[in-house]
C-alpha cells in the first residue's frame, strides 16, 4: 500500500504545541537529559521518600509525593504550604541537582520564559488509579514566573481548563519526556490529571512520574 501523504515517519505528534496563551507543550523535551535525570531522581527519593500528603479536607491524596530544592511544598490538614523542612525527615529537603535545574531554565526559555530559577521541584508519583482533581497552583507569590511541568513513565490524560473551575477542560495525552511550560495568561488556569490508566513503562515499570518545578518568592 502506498504510504498517506499525511504520514509522518516516528513521532507523529508536534514537538511544540501552544494549548493556551502562555502555555505550550514542548514534546519529548526531556529526552537528552534521561540518562542523568533518572539516577538523580533516585538518590532524591532515597533522601526524600515518596509519601501521601492529607489536605486541608482531611483526604489522603493518591498521588504520592516529595521535594527537592530549598523550598517544598506540603499539605496538611492546616493547610498547604512551602516549607524548607521535610516534615517526615525534620531535614531539609535534598539539594536541586544542576540537571534539573538546566532542564527546568531551558524548558521555560523555550516555552519563552526566560532567566527561569526555580526554588521548589515537587516530584509526584502516580500508580494505576491515582488522579489529581482540577486545582490552581496558587500557593505562590510570584505568578510571573511559569511553572514547568516534566512528565515520566506511563502516559496520562492532562487536563487543562480555564479560570473558572466551571470551564470544561481539554485533554491532552502526556508522555515520557514531554514538558508542559505555563505562565502569563494561564498561570492560574485550573488543571489536573485523569486516573492513570494501568500499563508497564519500559524505564519506570508501573507508576507516572511528574516533576513540577515553581518559583515561589
Ligand atoms: C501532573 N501537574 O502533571 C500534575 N501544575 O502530574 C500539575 O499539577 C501542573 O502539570 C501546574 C502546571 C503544570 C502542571
Ligand atoms: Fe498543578
Amino acid at each position: 500500500m502506498a504510504a498517506d501523504l499525511f504520514e509522518t515517519v516516528g513521532d507523529a505528534r508536534p514537538s511544540r504545541e501552544t494549548i493556551a496563551e502562555g502555555a505550550a507543550l514542548l514534546r519529548g523535551f526531556a529526552r537528552p537529559f534521561e540518562a542523568e535525570l533518572i539516577p538523580a531522581l533516585r538518590t532524591i527519593v532515597k533522601q526524600a521518600p515518596f509519601r501521601h500528603l492529607i489536605t486541608p479536607g482531611g483526604h489522603r491524596m493518591s498521588v504520592a509525593m516529595t521535594n527537592c530544592g530549598s523550598l517544598g511544598w506540603v499539605s496538611d490538614p492546616s493547610g498547604y504550604r512551602y516549607d524548607p523542612i521535610d516534615p517526615d525527615t525534620a531535614k531539609p529537603w535534598p539539594p536541586l541537582p544542576d540537571v534539573l535545574r538546566k532542564l527546568a531554565a531551558s524548558a521555560a526559555a523555550d516555552g519563552g520564559f526566560h532567566g527561569f530559577a526555580p526554588e521548589a521541584c515537587l516530584i509526584n508519583r502516580y500508580v494505576p488509579g491515582a488522579k489529581l482533581s482540577l486545582h490552581q497552583d496558587k500557593d505562590e507569590l510570584d505568578y510571573g514566573a511559569p511553572i514547568v511541568s516534566v512528565s515520566l513513565g506511563l502516559p496520562a490524560i492532562f487536563l487543562f481548563g480555564g479560570l473558572k473551575r466551571s470551564d470544561t477542560p481539554r485533554r491532552y495525552r502526556l508522555e515520557h519526556g514531554d514538558v508542559a511550560v505555563w505562565g502569563g495568561s494561564s498561570r492560574l488556569f485550573y488543571h489536573g490529571v485523569a486516573p492513570l490508566a494501568d500499563g508497564e513503562h519500559g524505564v519506570l515499570g508501573r507508576q507516572r512520574i511528574n516533576l513540577t518545578f515553581r518559583k515561589v518568592r
